[in-house]
């Protein structure tokens, strides 16, 4: 039985044109700044995001910490959403490593930030009072179903950010995959934010990495915190490799796993006893049952070879390169079969 994983599009492998492309990278020590395939990958990302600057890092959480000690002072405040991955699933790094206190407002199901609530969260300068000294968003939103920020959605929060003189992360592991769900090129988003993390080992299909993009200056300050959490890595060139094949060639097939979401959540919706989530906007397909425990639910989907996540009172599924058409179909037969079978 062939094993259909639909965890998350972190299990992506490299294609054999990708592994070629490891294979035949350049390389050097990228600490002393001598690995060339680190710098084109570094160049190529400022490019495609339209700042200055970029940096490798080993993660998204390493660029979401590394970002967001780069902004702020020890005994800042950093708003995030309620549902924000940096406050949900980074091991609470920003509070234990940076000193940093996360200060969550109300996001709506669109991962969208309630604007008067931030508004009324940042704080006026006061000896009582930590210094608010970032905003964060995420785009795609992870918590809120794989959902889109809009230009438009970003450049409120941009005007807000602004109207308080304070720089704005962008949480974007998932940034092509909004682009592609909105038909422009990743920089139109990226636009708005100071800063902005992309992961290179989600849907791109890269096995390690996130890039962080900003200012030159930004940047530069970056790389020393990125060296203090132990991210200062040597023949990078070997990781790099993946991203400049990945943002050459991964990025237009993104609408690919939007489609194929698009159909395993309609087709999830036409099984009895799930409830149907609203259509996806990307690659994240989430939803409920009715009368199943949900771990019990994803361990018995596993042992019929369809893996899933069970999180938040919801089953989610991530469609990605590696799961064609006929995987989402099969994956919902077996879902179909087990359901009928019941709990
Ligand atoms: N998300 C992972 C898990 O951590 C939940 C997943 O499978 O979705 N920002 C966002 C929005 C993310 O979804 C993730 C990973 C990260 C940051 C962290 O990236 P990594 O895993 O590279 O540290």
């Amino acid at each position: 039985m062939k094993t259909i994983d639909l965890r998350s599009d972190t299990v992506t492998l490299p294609s054999p044109e990708m592994r070629q492309a490891i294979a035949d990278a350049e390389l050097g020590d990228d600490v002393f700044g001598d690995d060339p395939t680190v710098n084109r990958l570094e160049a190529m990302a400022a490019e495609v995001m339209d700042k200055e600057a970029a940096l490798l890092t080993s993660s998204g959480t390493q660029s979401n910490l590394t970002a967001m000690l780069s902004h702020c002072q020890r005994g800042d405040e950093v708003i995030v959403g309620e549902e924000a991955h940096i406050l949900h699933y980074e091991a609470g790094g920003a509070f234990a490593l940076g000193g940093l206190g996360l200060r969550p407002v109300r996001n709506d199901d669109q991962g969208r930030l309630d604007l008067e609530e931030v508004r009324r969260t940042i704080r006026s300068r006061d000896v009582h009072f930590p210094p608010t000294g970032l905003v964060c968003v995420e785009n795609t939103h992870n918590r809120c179903g794989g959902s889109v920020l809009s230009e438009d959605d970003l450049a409120a929060v941009r005007g807000l950010a602004d109207a308080y003189s304070l720089p704005l992360h962008m949480d974007g592991a998932r940034l092509f995959n909004a682009a592609v769900a909105l038909g422009v090129p990743a920089s139109r988003l990226a636009r708005y934010a100071d800063s902005v993390a992309f992961s290179l080992c989600k849907g791109l299909a890269c096995p390690v990495g996130s890039v962080l993009c900003g200012s030159a200056e930004f940047i530069a300050r970056a790389r020393r915190f990125r060296k203090m959490l132990g991210g200062g890595m040597r023949q990078a060139g070997i990781i790099a490799a993946a991203g400049v094949y990945a943002l050459t060639n991964m990025v237009d097939r993104l609408a690919e796993d939007h489609e194929n979401a698009r159909f395993l959540a309609e087709g999830l919706s036409s099984i009895p006893g799930i409830n149907p989530a609203p259509p996806p906007q990307s690659d994240l397909v989430f939803f409920t049952v009715e009368g199943w425990d949900l771990g019990e639910l994803a361990r018995r989907l596993g042992d019929q070879g369809v893996l899933c996540l069970s999180a938040g009172g919801r089953i989610r599924m991530v469609t990605h390169y590696g799961i064609e058409r006929s995987d989402v179909e099969e994956a919902l037969v077996r879902v179909r079969e087990l359901m009928a079978a019941g709990a």
